[in-house]
């Protein structure tokens, strides 16, 4: 008997982590249930634990096979689902593709300091801290390599992969911090905001009731 499939997440409009991994799995068609946690109680932490050994969120459990980090569940879910497209078909786009969403895996730790994600707010003519701009700056050419090399409109060309996926939380943080952006990268916000899982994501997290306030002041 296989064990059901869940994806463990946090805050809808909080955990960017979380909105990555969730893409990732809708992306590759998979079947799964939601288990929402809650990191910041010390209960929940211990709850955490039971599912995700990192106390991180996302972790995935499929067939038994339990898989947390966000880097290894894209690429665990590229090799159940290989025609979903996750990466890109050619060895170079898909080599690209890695490097770009480890990129973001591993680095951007001032703009994800300085603009939190927080999809029920906005902050119209939010000032940018200077180190965040170098951030900006760095993902908006990496986005324009991408649509001079492929063709847009995703990334890596017509189909979404997981780099869209690694993307989506600056995509959201782009709009409620009111970054300005050029009008390639505006449209590729614009694409990403209107996908249907991001509908359907963003809409569940203005339902949710709990705010962390640090996250909601006036910067
Ligand atoms: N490297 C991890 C990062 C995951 C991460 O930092 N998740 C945050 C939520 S966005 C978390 O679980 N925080 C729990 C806590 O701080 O208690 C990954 O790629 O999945």
């Amino acid at each position: 008997m296989t064990s059901k499939t869940t994806l463990t997440i946090s805050s809808k409009n909080y955990s960017s982590w979380s909105l990555r991994g969730w893409l990732l799995a809708r992306f590759a068609g998979l079947e799964f249930e939601e288990i929402m946690v809650a990191p910041d109680s010390a209960d929940m932490r211990k709850e955490l634990l039971l599912l995700s050994p990192s106390i991180l969120v996302p972790c995935l459990n499929h067939d038994g096979v339990k898989v947390w980090d966000t880097l290894a569940i894209a690429e665990y879910l590229n090799e159940i689902k290989p025609k979903a497209g996750l990466l890109p078909a050619q060895r170079a786009a898909r080599a690209h593709c890695r490097a770009i969403c480890g990129e973001m895996h591993s680095g951007f730790t001032s703009l994800r300091g300085a603009l939190p994600m927080n999809l029920k707010r906005t902050f119209p003519g939010h000032k940018v801290w200077a180190r965040a701009l170098d951030d900006i700056e760095r993902i908006t050419t990496i986005w324009h390599e991408c649509f001079a090399q492929y063709g847009g409109p995703f990334l890596f060309g017509k189909k979404r992969t997981m780099a869209d996926a690694m993307y989506a939380p600056v995509v959201t943080r782009f709009k409620t911090y009111d970054v300005k952006l050029d009008a390639a990268c505006a449209a590729y916000c614009k694409r990403i905001l209107a996908l249907p899982e991001m509908i359907e994501w963003i809409d569940e997290a203005h339902k949710e009731v709990e705010d962390i306030d640090e996250l909601d002041m006036e910067f």
